[in-house]
């Protein structure tokens, strides 16, 4: 079978340190050894409330932070989900073989629910049954996310696994999560119990990939510490939300252990530590910037680009929605 891997975000705002950390840096990693397809999912991004007049334009810059990152649009489709219709169709699909009871354990619709009760809507509650149909539609094997997400692929697998039982076919592959390097799940610079997202409120809470070094140098100046200094050790360091948090990141950036990190450092306190990671970062997120900045002087190229992949995708996608439909006896 061959090793495919799907992955996309939501065009819900700016790009972050969490997303570059804990998924788009692996994917520039993995699309070497795989066949892979990445995508902007603007379908998912309706589950929160959009400007229409900001969709479209977040989804191209979303898609320009992938080009920046170095995502090879030759190698890898690069392509809107509204763009190739079968992910809708998939995911009406899948929802028959989806128990509500499934649906019931996802902790992020209780967890945006809750924050906001007019977001109880269908579409947020069947959210991971489109992410389902997003990976199955390509028959993807390996799915690299964020740790946030891997409730999610879990459920992927089961619906797949209940398709496949229903009709005694070996037809969907069970996706493979890959969440991979000290930053799987990066935590708010404000709240070290909240993970890093563009929802949040406070921008102070993230470092987005469009920041200046003055705007990250300032982030990460004001980001919540406690009084302690580095901590020795890994045991210690994790009883420490923020304090973990701001290492994880450094070593993430430095692409080196944690335990290496505080090999170096531990002993020192919060203000020395915090000027030598914004150093870091602006050393490692300028020229990323700088390049998103450059891919979007050129939004027609953009959209050719994201045009082009989409009709790459789309035939494969279609033949596998036909075969579906096939082994449960619609028309075709
Ligand atoms: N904090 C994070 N740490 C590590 N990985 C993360 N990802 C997201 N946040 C973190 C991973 O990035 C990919 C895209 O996810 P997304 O578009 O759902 O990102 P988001 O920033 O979480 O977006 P939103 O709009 O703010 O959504 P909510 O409100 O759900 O947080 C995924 O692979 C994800 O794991």
């Amino acid at each position: 079978m061959t090793r495919r891997i799907f992955s996309g975000m939501q065009p819900t705002g700016e790009l972050h340190l969490g997303n570059y950390l804990g998924a788009l840096r692996n994917w520039v990693a993995l699309q070497k050894d795989y066949e892979c397809l990445y995508c902007v999912v603007d379908l998912h991004a309706l589950t929160l409330p959009q400007d229409p007049s900001r969709l479209a334009r977040n989804t191209r810059e979303t898609a320009a932070a992938y080009f920046a990152a170095g995502v090879d649009p030759k190698r890898c489709p690069v392509f809107a989900q509204s763009a190739v219709p079968e992910h809708a169709y998939l995911h009406w699909l899948l929802s028959n073989h989806t128990p509500l009871g499934w649906l019931n354990r996802m902790t992020q619709f209780k967890d945006k629910a809750a924050k906001n009760r007019d977001l109880e809507l269908l579409g947020l509650y069947s959210y991971p049954v489109l992410m389902a149909a997003d990976i199955l539609v390509y028959k993807a094997t390996h799915v690299p996310v964020g740790e946030d997400q891997k409730q999610h692929l879990e459920l992927s697998r089961d619906v797949a696994g209940a398709f496949n039982r229903h009709y005694g076919v070996d037809y969907f592959p069970l996706p493979e999560p890959q969440i991979l390097g000290e930053a799987t799940r990066v935590m708010s610079l404000r709240d070290g119990a909240r993970k890093m997202s563009k929802s949040d409120e406070s921008d102070y809470s993230r470092i987005n990939l469009t920041d200046d070094p003055d705007a990250i140098r300032r982030k990460i100046q004001k980001a919540k510490t406690d009084p302690h200094p580095i901590s020795e050790t890994l045991e210690d360091l994790a009883k420490r939300p923020e304090a973990d948090n701001l290492v994880t990141l450094f070593a993430a950036l430095e692409g080196k252990p944690k335990k290496d990190v505080l090999a170096r450092h531990a002993g020192r306190n919060f203000s020395g530590f915090k000027k030598d990671f914004a150093d870091l970062a602006v050393a490692v997120l300028s020229p990323l910037t700088a390049k998103m900045r450059d891919f979007m002087k050129d939004e027609a190229e953009i959209d050719r680009l994201m045009k082009e992949a989409a009709a790459r995708a789309r035939p494969l996608a279609s033949r596998h929605v036909r075969e579906v439909k096939d082994i449960i006896g619609l028309w075709t």
